[in-house]
């Protein structure tokens, strides 16, 4: 196998065609280089597609009607990353979060800040929020009856969200993606475990990559992915990996089975796994040198 994509949900399929169209035509020399590309592009296409209605352009909003993106990348060479949280004009977020990666010495810029370096960097500024998206915030507006409770928030969680994670491998290097609008109805300045290192995703090319999806507040108190790769450095499969991880999480709270917490993770020599706290429920695609198809985690 020369390469390696896999990408969370339905829409994975979407992720994992354009990266590795972009792996195809990237005329790029440097292979680390081309895999983070392809993989940027992968995300981006979903962020991108208003149809999405829980990543980028036409993600649900939070409560007050407002879009906002979280995102993050991370490269399993020498471990650099670069994120943002809150992004509410600038689409797609995955991008931004490449250049604080490539661009400054940072590893995380959040708000107004992130918002700042966007521009400087030559992101236009738009509106997030699609027709759709607003009509939705506005059927569940006139509904609500206590918003501010965390209940009304993580009930929202059961059918509104789905992140896009996607995962990039080529000869032993690993690239990891995560991009999202988060839960729909959030609180305005909440972060999910999305573009936090080691809880949404991770990498490392000694070890093996893995990014998740499903309700932050979960993923994000195990450390999800930082878990998944420190069982995968002690050599276990990654489909090992993920169930352990998972299978940890509901032995120690159970009721986080009632959520979905899902996870997808490669191991630096291109071995694939998949495991989540409600398996039927989740899906993820992979693309093995352009032969695409969906993997479902056993139950
Ligand atoms: C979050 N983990 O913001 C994201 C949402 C998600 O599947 O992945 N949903 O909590």
């Amino acid at each position: 196998m020369q390469v390696l994509f896999a990408a969370t949900w339905g829409f994975g399929q979407l992720a994992v065609q354009e990266a590795w169209r972009v792996w195809q035509q990237e005329p790029i020399a440097d292979a680390e280089q081309r895999l983070l590309e392809a993989v940027v592009a992968g995300a981006s296409a979903v962020e991108l597609d208003p149809t999405v209605m829980s990543v980028g352009l036409g993600g649900l909003p939070n409560q007050i009607g407002e879009v906002e993106l979280d995102a993050a990348l991370m490269e399993g060479a020498r471990l650099r990353a670069g994120a943002v949280a809150g992004v509410r004009r600038f689409v797609p977020a995955i991008r931004i979060a490449q250049r604080v990666m490539e661009q400054t010495p940072h590893l995380m810029l959040i708000g107004e800040g992130a918002e700042r370096f966007a521009l400087q960097q030559g992101f236009e500024p738009r509106s997030l929020l699609t027709e759709e998206a607003l009509r939705r915030w506005s059927e569940w507006y006139q509904k609500r009856h206590a918003p501010e409770e965390v209940s009304t928030v993580r009930a929202a969680a059961a059918d509104a969200h789905d992140t896009v994670g996607v995962l990039g491998w080529h000869a032993g290097h690993l690239v990891a993606a995560c991009t999202t609008s988060g839960l729909a109805w959030k609180m305005p300045g909440r972060v999910g475990d999305s573009p936090i290192v080691g809880a949404g995703l991770y990498a490392d090319d000694e070890a093996g990559a893995a990014v998740a999806t499903g309700l932050g507040e979960e993923i994000w108190r195990f450390t999800l992915c930082a878990r998944v790769v420190e069982f995968m450095r002690e050599g276990v499969s990654a489909q090992r990996a993920c169930e352990q991880a998972v299978q940890m999480m509901l032995r120690r709270l159970p009721e986080v089975g009632q959520h979905q917490a899902a996870v997808i993770a490669i191991r630096a020599d291109g071995d694939f796994g998949c495991a989540a706290t409600q398996p039927n429920r989740f899906e993820a695609y992979l693309c093995r040198d352009g032969e695409i198809f969906s993997i479902k985690p056993s139950a």
